[in-house]
This record gives C-alpha cells, structure tokens and sequence, in this order.
C-alpha cells in the first residue's frame, strides 16, 4: 500500500512541475493598445486571439516607402501550438501565400520562413505571452499586401492585410 501512495505522490510531483513549466506563460494578456486600422501609421503592434489562429488585427495601414516598426504580441499560453509570426508578402495572390505557408513546415524551426522573394519582410516567432519586433521599408507602391503566420499549420486561417498608402 505504501509503495503506492508514494507512486501517487510522484506523480502528483511531476503534474505539479508541468503545471510551473506552463507558467512561464503570462497569467495576464500583454496590456497592448488596439490601433485604428485605416490610419496610416509607422509603429504599431498587431495582437492574436487568446489560444486561436488567429491575428486579433488583420489589417494595418502604413504609408509607403517609410521604416516600419511592427510588433507582434503572442496573447497565447498554449506552446508549442501557438507560435506566431509575421510574414509579409509582396502579394495578395494566393498561389504565393500558399507556397510561402506551406513552406514553413519544410523550413523548421526556429524560424520557419522560406527563402522566397515574395517576402518583403518577417518577424521572429512569438512565444505564447512573447512580443516580438521587426522593422523593414513599406512598399513604395500603394496597394494592399497579405501577411501571414509560417508556424505549420497557420497561414490558412492566420492571414492579414497591409494597406500601403502614398505618404
Ligand atoms: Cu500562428
């Protein structure tokens, strides 16, 4: 009998570790504000849905041919499941998004993007409660360009629009 409370109190030991893995995540979503989607901007930071695939902010507006600083707030506690990242075609076609997405699975860790030269740009991959930064050049030509998530898996529903206007 005693041989197996102990067993009981191990396994107890190692749900309990688990469990002080997983808080590593926040308890809390990161306190990011939203922005106006149709306001040209050069800083902004794009947030995700809790546990989903999904980009909270599926469309930004930035003026052309300016230095971009984009953040990605991965609201997510869910890992490995849930890393995030910003990729940023030079495309709305979907023959592309589909190579580029589906490429990140070929690719791996830790970044999962393809060397492709529809990307205009990319983010690190955003641990759950993790923020990341990129900074690149918008387009010079207005227009409307697909961003997308390259963890496997994502980009078919993960997906966003960056509208380039003329500054
Ligand atoms: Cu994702």
């Amino acid at each position: 009998m005693l041989p197996r409370l102990s067993l009981f109190a191990v396994g107890l030991l190692l749900i309990g570790g688990l469990a002080a893995c997983n808080g590593e995540a926040p308890e809390e979503p990161n306190d990011v504000e939203a922005f106006d989607p149709d306001t040209p901007t050069t800083e902004l930071t794009i947030r995700t849905v809790d546990d989903q695939m999904l980009y909270a902010d599926e469309r930004f507006t930035v003026p052309a041919g300016e230095e971009i600083t984009l953040r990605l707030d991965n609201s997510g506690t869910t890992s490995p499941a849930m890393l995030h990242n910003v990729v940023i075609l030079n495309t709305m076609d979907g023959d592309v998004i589909d190579r580029v997405g589906e490429a990140g699975l070929e690719v791996g860790p830790p970044d999962y993007v393809p060397d492709d030269d529809a990307i205009i740009a990319y983010s690190p991959m955003a641990d759950p409660g993790e923020i990341v930064e990129m900074t690149f050049t918008a387009p010079e030509e207005p227009g409307e360009y697909r961003y997308i998530c390259t963890y496997p898996g994502h980009y078919g529903v993960m997906q966003g629009t960056m509208v380039v206007v003329e500054s």
